[in-house]
């Protein structure tokens, strides 16, 4: 193992993928500040402060790290920093929440509402009042509950103000409510892990990494994936020397961190999982008493991966058997302090629930769930709710539309609300916090939805590309400049953390809770918003847990001690919340609705001669595509590059830092070039890059134009039949040498 520790750990995870700065260390911030220093003093929008630190919580990214704003020496905008009690961030921040101040003083950012006058999509509107916004949104609105009934409108969410846009929604009649991080995300996962274990991993994931003494990661590339307290978790590991597994067809950053790197062939994780489970099995190295005490279906889970030999497995994953089995081994030997994470973005190849199953059974083979070093049992604090009058029922939820469809679904994939929609089900989107034509694939069928819609309402702080096709735009004001709901979320210790604003919004930009309750004035559903402002509501929710604003905001994070242990204890008879009560290795349920009961690996598709598959994933400096035009993440990483084995760069005569196009399967031609990187750090039937470039909408003064949008790329979409996930990496491109 690489004697490296975690400090070298956490450099390395941005020096690998070119980003200046440190991923979580103090020399980023020095860096951001200087970037800081410079655009504060030249921004005209610039605002005084009083020399008081703001308590926040982090927006850059869905972990959601409680912060503090602080001033530099003359009282000025000057940093964010980790609050040191909160256990989303253990008071460091990362790349990205060090560079916050940036989406606040982007001069980009959407400042006024605005209304379509221009054709869908040509980026043209004329700025109008919040008045008059809200009374063109009333009376389309009504219109359609009129004609066809407020079950039409559909609301798109993945950010934390999206809550008071449900609740207006929701009041208004309808319940058809999606978010990005389901069927494009985490969604597989979380239905995996219910069917076998009765409960989902949840966000933060609950996993004890930093006492884990085998970690397996599939993919999950801990460190250019910067979830804070994971990373930092995952760094006390390698300090400790736990030995870690990565299966990866890219030598990642976390790869360099491991004993093993498993470079299999993309898409045969699940081969590798069974051979896995065979080899447990074979050598009897399971854990017995926990197999035998809480698990139903092992006899049937035997006879299963009779078969699944690491012999069988070497040809489809290209991972030698006797590696297969000295894993195995390793995983075994630490058990029950040994886990295979389950990753986060698992919605890859169209059967993802079942490469989660058989991910879920082998984790259930090391029988470390409530164990300290697997998967803790996470506790969360019951906040009360502001009172407001029973919702009207809807005729229809999105269940009756599409229930019988993805059984396993328990809340509506996007993208079926989006197939939906070219079919003519819904008449408006609201969609909030989330740029629709980078987080679906096939962004083509998202414009032939939109083309279906009588309106089509975005709330936004940038000018991104789903606002561009919007008819009415509501600009959000940053979350350093506002209120918002509280931070309420599962985890180690039960905490809960306020934001409050350090600045005042910027031109004539609102919080999301002021946007929906005016809203809702306008169309008659004020009872559903019956605090005067936000201070109350947070007051009243406050008060149930023995706080209040004023606590709240002196200390940002409010810890109230666990109910219950985070570890099961000795003698501790352990229920699961599944049909039979014990771990499911074979699932009756998955088998009634005609699914495979046990993971059954089916090859995917492979590239044809000359193409090669499309691999993506993240940079530490970077969330998706929202951050590439933050002045100071932007100077950090401006585009992505194109990571090429050299055999592949030889046959073709590409050279290292030459610019090039590419093309998928289906003809599309990605808009802008960008340059190779040629690296032995990934296979030669791949080729990877990082997730959110290449931006098309005009406003971005930085982003527009910069390297290669991954999404336009991804047209071959796989579902997963269980519960309605579309895959991204059935797709291969090759190279347009440019002349
Ligand atoms: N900096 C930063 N961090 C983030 C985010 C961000 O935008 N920026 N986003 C957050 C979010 S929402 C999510 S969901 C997570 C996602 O983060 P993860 O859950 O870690 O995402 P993955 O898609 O599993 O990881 C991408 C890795 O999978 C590898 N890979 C590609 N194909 C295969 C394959 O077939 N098998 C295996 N084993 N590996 C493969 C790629 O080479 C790459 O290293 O990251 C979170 N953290
Ligand atoms: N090809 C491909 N597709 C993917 C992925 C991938 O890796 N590759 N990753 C998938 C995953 S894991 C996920 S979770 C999804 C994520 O998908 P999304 O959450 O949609 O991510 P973004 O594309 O960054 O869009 C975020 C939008 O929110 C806006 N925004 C930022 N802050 C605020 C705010 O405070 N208020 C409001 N109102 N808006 C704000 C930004 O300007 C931006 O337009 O994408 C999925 N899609
Ligand atoms: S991990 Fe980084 S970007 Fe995400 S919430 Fe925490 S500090 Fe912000
Ligand atoms: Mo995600």
């Amino acid at each position: 193992m690489s004697k490296m520790n975690r400090r070298d750990f956490i450099v390395i995870s941005s020096a690998a993928v070119g980003a200046a700065g440190t991923a979580l260390g103090s020399a980023n911030q020095e860096a951001s500040k200087v970037v800081i220093k410079k655009l504060a003093k030249t921004s005209p929008f610039y605002v005084n402060h009083d020399g008081k630190k703001t308590a926040t919580f982090c927006e850059m990214c869905f972990w959601k790290c409680a912060a503090w704003v602080e001033k530099d020496e003359e009282g000025k905008p000057w940093k964010v920093t980790g609050n040191e009690i909160d256990h989303h961030c253990y008071g460091r921040l990362c790349t990205r929440g060090s560079g916050g101040l940036g989406s606040y003083l982007d001069e980009d950012r959407l400042k006024r509402p605005m209304i379509r006058v221009g054709k869908r999509g040509e980026q043209k509107f004329k700025e109008v009042s919040w008045d008059e916004a809200f009374s063109h949104i009333a009376k389309k609105l009504d219109k359609i509950k009129k004609e066809h009934g407020p079950e039409k409108v559909a609301l798109f969410n993945h950010g934390t103000g999206g809550v008071f846009f449900k609740t207006l929604l929701k009041g208004y009649g309808t319940q058809m409510m999606t978010h990005p991080s389901y069927a494009q995300c985490r969604g597989p996962r979380d239905e995996a892990f219910k069917l076998t274990f009765g409960e989902s991993v949840g966000s933060p994931e609950r996993t004890d990494l930093a006492h884990s003494k085998c970690i397996v990661l599939m993919g999950a590339h801990i460190g250019e994936n910067l979830h804070n307290s994971q990373v930092q978790d995952f760094g006390k590991a390698i300090d400790n020397r736990a030995t870690i597994i990565t299966v990866d067809p890219r030598f990642s950053v976390a790869a360099s961190k491991s004993k093993y790197w498993l470079p299999l062939r993309p898409g045969t994780d699940m081969a590798l999982v069974l051979a896995w489970i065979n080899v447990l099995i074979e050598e009897n190295i399971y854990c017995k008493s926990f197999v035998k005490d809480y698990c139903i279906g092992f006899d049937e889970l035997t006879k299963h991966v009779k078969d699944k030999t690491p012999e069988w497995a070497y040809p489809i994953t290209n991972i030698k058997p006797e590696i297969i089995r000295a894993t195995a081994r390793e995983m075994a030997k630490n058990a029950p302090a040994s886990l295979v994470h389950p990753s986060r973005h698992v919605a890859w190849y169209g059967d993802d629930t079942q490469r989660l199953r058989s991910i879920a059974i082998l984790n259930a083979l090391l029988g470390n769930w409530g164990e300290k070093g697997g998967f803790y049992m996470s506790s969360k604090l019951q906040v009360g709710k502001y009172p407001h009058p029973p919702y009207p029922k809807p005729k229809y939820t999105w269940f009756d539309l599409i229930g019988d469809k993805f059984p396993f679904a328990s809340t509506p994939p996007s993208s079926s609300i989006r197939d939906l929609t070219i079919e003519g089900h819904f008449k408006s989107w609201f969609v909030c916090a989330t740029n629709l034509m980078q987080s679906l694939p096939d962004p083509r069928q998202t414009i032939k939805a939109i083309e279906q819609l009588d309106l089509l309402v975005v709330i936004d702080t940038m000018p991104a590309e789903i606002t561009g096709w919007a008819d009415v735009i509501l600009p959000e004001c940053t979350y350093l400049e506002r209120y918002d709901e509280l931070r309420v979320t599962a985890g180690k210790k039960t905490q809960v953390a306020l934001r409050s604003p350090a600045f005042e919004a910027k031109w004539d930009t609102k919080p999301a809770w002021w946007i929906a309750k005016n809203l809702a004035n306008k169309m008659g559903l004020e009872k559903f918003f019956p605090w005067t402002d936000i201070k109350e509501y947070l007051n009243y929710r406050l008060k149930t847990i023995g706080s209040s604003i004023e606590e709240m905001e002196k200390i940002g994070v409010k810890e109230v001690e666990n109910k219950n242990p985070i570890y099961f204890q000795p003698g501790e008879k352990k229920i699961f919340k599944t049909p039979s009560k014990k771990v499911e290795l074979f699932s009756k349920k998955l088998q009634d609705y005609g699914f495979d009961p046990l993971p059954n690996f089916t090859m995917p598709d492979q590239p044809e001669e000359g193409y090669y598959r499309l691999i993506y994933g993240r940079a530490p400096a970077h969330t998706f595509g929202k951050t590439v035009n933050n002045p100071i993440l932007n100077e950090l990483m401006p585009e992505n590059v194109l990571w090429m084995n050299p055999q592949v760069a030889k046959n073709w005569g590409i050279k290292n830092k030459q610019r090039i196009k590419l093309k998928n399967q289906d003809g599309i031609l990605s808009d802008n070039d960008i340059e190779v990187m040629v690296t032995e750090r990934i296979r030669n039937d791949a080729v990877y890059l990082v997730h959110g470039f290449g931006h098309r909408a005009k406003k971005l003064s930085r982003a527009h134009g910069a390297g290669i949008d991954d999404q336009k790329l991804c047209t071959n979409i796989k579902v997963d039949p269980v519960m309605g996930a579309t895959s991204f990496r059935t797709n291969f491109v090759t190279f347009e040498l440019l002349s």
